[in-house]
């Protein structure tokens, strides 16, 4: 079984974007400020002839535990629990993909805190793990949300991956580009996993 790790700041759009994935998993979608994913799921999903499971985990909070700003007390400080989760996976030889998610909508108010974490996660899993980018919350752009990527995504910096490594959707039911959305996202992951 091949596993997958969705990341992200709180109100990325993690939950939404599992409750997309797996129809059933029913993972508890919120707007509320304070995070409402309280823990680190998994959630088996279908793809094509093969399965994989998904992780929903818990929002990477925006700031950095303030003693990480103090070099004796670095040492001290607690990394988020979503990296944890992340290492414990890694360790056991069970992750194969990573997944960032952020708000294509909100990631003008957060640019700092989404490229800071984004690198943070990639030099975590260093080579051994791929790591792509999903952008929702990009319904009101219709067919053209596909260029969201090229015209906003330079503040994610190092970022060296081509069309094969994000996805620029909408995970909200009813909406225009939601299939094709679908989709676009099960490509992006049945690419990286070798599944049809
Ligand atoms: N407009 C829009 N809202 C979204 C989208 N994805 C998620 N949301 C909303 O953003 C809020 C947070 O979503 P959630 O999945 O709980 O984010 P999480 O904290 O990363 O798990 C909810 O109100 C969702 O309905 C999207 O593609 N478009
Ligand atoms: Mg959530």
């Amino acid at each position: 079984m091949q596993h997958v790790v969705i990341i992200g700041l709180p109100g990325a759009g993690k939950s939404s974007l599992i409750n997309m994935l797996c129809p059933g998993a029913n993972a508890q979608v919120s707007n509320n400020l304070e995070t409402c994913t309280t823990r680190n799921r998994p959630y088996l999903c279908q793809l094509g002839n093969g399965q994989y499971t998904v992780h929903d985990t818990i929002g990477i909070p925006e700031g950095d535990n303030w003693m990480s700003g103090i070099p004796f007390l670095k040492r001290f400080a607690k990394p988020p629990e979503a990296m944890q989760y992340v290492r414990t996976l890694m360790n056991d030889g069970n992750l194969h993909l990573l997944v960032f998610c952020m708000s294509g909508l909100r990631c003008r108010f957060q640019k700092a805190a989404q490229s800071k974490k984004y690198l943070k996660f990639r030099a975590a899993v260093g080579s051994n793990v791929p790591v792509v980018v999903v952008v929702t919350g990009l319904e009101d752009m219709g067919s053209a949300r596909r260029r969201w990527w090229t015209t906003n995504a330079q503040f994610l910096r190092n970022f060296d991956g081509g069309d094969e490594y994000h996805a620029c959707i909408t995970t909200i039911p009813g909406t225009t580009e939601y299939d094709s959305s679908c989709r676009d996202v099960q490509s992006l992951i049945s690419g990286h996993l070798g599944l049809r």
